[in-house]
């Protein structure tokens, strides 16, 4: 089955109604994972939510009609996602089923013996009793203990020896024990892909592969190679990651680029709606961050409108293969996945 045809029923109204209804309903805001769940197009990202302002933030996207919410164990705010996750669960605005709840697997835990107890801790902290889609993080294993970046005396990340289709085996430990309904994979570059999808006795394919995306990293080939086996692509760091921690006066900055800003001018949008809307219409899943409530509002209401083909041809054009994630300090680690072209 293509892609398209995994787009979900919930099929939008712009395709049943005459051209001036799709100004109102332009899209979908649900695809099918190959697992068969459904996956809300648009979800809320909590890296770099401070734990004082997460669980408020989790709970005014559940307000503003969020379902999917992204998160890790690294970003150490699980508990307080939990926290405004099970708030709004109690207060009956929505049940778990309703929920799309992502996180991920740490590379200090890639040692198959580990994956089990990580998946179990960020339950805890959560408070859930089943994920619906956990990842490995990065495809690079790090020297297991107390420290999440181990690093060598020059500022290296640390190897360690395990291999992630190893990991990958005890990751599909995870959805027969019924801790996860969906496993996938986060910045893993084609051939690293590759060799999953040629694992010997592979249970079960990645539903996901969670990659940094937008207008200066358009990911074509990858995004290409992904529907060709059936893998859904979600699109992180879609405004650009304003505030990630390295960040240098100088930098691109996508929610300011002036072309970006015409083409929202003329939609009467923002540049971040129409960063995020450009993902929507490849049907790739994104997953914006914001701790601002009216932030987040404006970030879910990209469903009543739609770029023209030359709008997204501009887009496109605009990449220039620009990371903000380069995650520079593991570079040497042997499956570093950035050295190749995609
Ligand atoms: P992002 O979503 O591109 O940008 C977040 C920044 O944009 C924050 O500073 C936020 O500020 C600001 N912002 C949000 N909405 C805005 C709006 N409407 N107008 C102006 N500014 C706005 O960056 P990201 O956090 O790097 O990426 C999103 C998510 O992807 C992450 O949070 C995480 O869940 C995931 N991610 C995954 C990986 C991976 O390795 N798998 C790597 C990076 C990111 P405020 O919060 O102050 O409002
Ligand atoms: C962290 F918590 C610390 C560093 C860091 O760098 C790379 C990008 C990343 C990541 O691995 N996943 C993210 O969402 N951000 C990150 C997270």
């Amino acid at each position: 089955m293509g892609l398209l045809a995994g787009v979900c029923s919930r099929v939008s109204r712009a395709a049943l109604l005459p051209s001036f209804a799709s100004r109102t309903v332009a899209m979908a805001s649900r695809v099918k994972l190959n697992t068969g769940a459904d996956v809300p197009l648009v979800g809320l990202g909590t890296w770099k939510s401070p734990p004082g302002k997460v669980a408020e933030a989790v709970r005014a996207a559940i307000a503003a009609g969020y379902r999917h919410i992204d998160g890790a164990f690294v970003y150490q705010n699980e508990p307080e996602v939990g926290d405004g996750v099970r708030a709004m669960i109690q207060e009956g605005a929505v049940t778990r089923e309703d929920l799309f709840l992502v996180s991920k697997l740490w590379c200090t835990f890639h040692d198959r013996s580990m994956v089990k107890a990580a998946c179990q801790k960020t339950l805890a902290d959560l408070k859930l009793d089943y994920l619906d889609l956990y990842l490995i993080h990065w495809p690079m294993g790090f020297k297991a203990g107390a420290e999440l970046m181990p690093l060598d005396s020059d500022g290296a990340l640390v190897a360690d020896d395990t291999s992630f289709l190893d990991t990958w085996e005890a990751m599909e430990e995870l959805v027969d024990a019924g801790l996860v309904r969906a496993i996938g994979i986060s910045n893993f570059n084609r051939q690293q892909m590759e060799a999953l999808l040629t694992k010997p006795g592979l249970k079960y394919k990645p539903a996901t592969n969670q990659v940094e995306c937008h207008p200066y990293l358009t990911q074509e080939k990858l995004i290409s190679y992904c529907a060709s086996k059936g893998i859904r692509v979600t699109a992180y760091s879609p405004l650009g990651s304003p505030d990630r921690p390295w960040a240098e006066a100088g930098d691109p900055s996508l929610l300011e680029d002036p072309r970006i800003r015409a083409i929202a001018d003329k939609h009467q949008k923002t540049p971040a709606q129409v960063l995020i809307r450009f993902h929507v219409q490849r049907n790739v899943i994104v997953i914006p961050k914001s701790v601002t409530p009216q932030r987040i509002q404006e970030n879910f209401q990209v469903f009543d409108f739609e770029l023209s083909e030359e709008d997204m041809t501009a887009m496109l054009a605009l990449n220039r293969g620009w990371r903000c994630c380069p995650f520079a300090s593991s570079a040497k680690h042997k499956d570093y996945p950035f050295n190749t072209e995609f």
